[in-house]
């Protein structure tokens, strides 16, 4: 929704970019009725359990390859067994589009083929630690796409998960994009604001990201 004061476009830090409000409604509804799809099947929407026995308090799905913590493979050997369901065209060209948006048409957009999305759905109480995002084989810059709840999404060094960070609002509709150094940092979710999303997208409640990356893992489906 548009709120009263414009946030402007920044760069968080080197290679990571804040596009407040880049999807319209009309696309954050499409994304919002796909999610729908993807989280029914064919793995379902679903906490993933950590090695230790923990179980995230976020629910994930996606599409192209799977993530279970911490690899990456073509079926949901810790749900289901099925395979995952593919990664559209639509999704690819989305993130292209989004590196176009960030960085201009030179860099990694030429040459950028997310194979897979990771689809994070955040109920008022759902929180994601501080981690960095290493199983992928490719320094390719990760697509952040937020349509829902407002939440605060803290950015941190490339060190350790502590200070400094930098607090982010990442409200419905924003696009951030990670590359270069900023690929590699330490991120999280400490906060969501329940009741803040505008209905009119289709999510009453709750807030999701969508993250596109390249694995680096070979062509799903050879
Ligand atoms: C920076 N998701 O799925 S999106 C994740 O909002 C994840 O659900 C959060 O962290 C969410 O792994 C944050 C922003 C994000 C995603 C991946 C990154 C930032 C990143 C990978 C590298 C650096
Ligand atoms: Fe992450």
């Amino acid at each position: 929704m548009s709120g009263l004061f414009p946030r402007p476009r920044a760069v968080v830090a080197p290679g990571a970019v804040h596009v407040p409000e880049w999807l319209s409604p009309q696309r954050q509804r499409e994304l919002v009725a796909a999610c729908r799809e993807w989280a029914r099947g064919p793995v379902p929407l679903r906490h993933t359990v950590l090695p230790g026995g923990g179980v995230m308090s976020v629910q994930t799905v996606c599409l192209g390859w799977h993530w279970q913590p911490y690899r990456y493979s073509r079926t949901a050997d810790d749900v289901n067994g099925a395979r995952v369901a593919e990664l559209p065209e639509w999704l690819a060209e989305l993130g292209r589009e989004a590196l176009r948006e960030a960085y201009g048409g030179g860099g990694p957009v030429r040459t950028y083929a997310p194979d897979t999305a990771l689809i994070n759905f955040y109920d008022g109480t759902a929180r994601m630690g501080m981690h960095r995002d290493k199983e992928e084989r490719s320094a390719a810059p990760v697509v952040s796409l937020s349509v829902g709840d407002t939440c605060v999404f803290r950015f941190g060094n490339t060190e350790n998960r502590g200070r400094p960070y930098t607090d982010v609002e990442l409200a419905s509709g924003d696009l951030f994009v990670f590359g270069g150094p900023s690929r590699f940092a330490f991120h999280g979710v400490p906060k969501v604001y329940p009741g803040t999303a505008d209905p009119a997208t289709g999510l009453s409640r709750g807030r999701l990201n969508l993250t596109l990356r390249e694995t680096g893992l070979g062509a799903p489906g050879r």
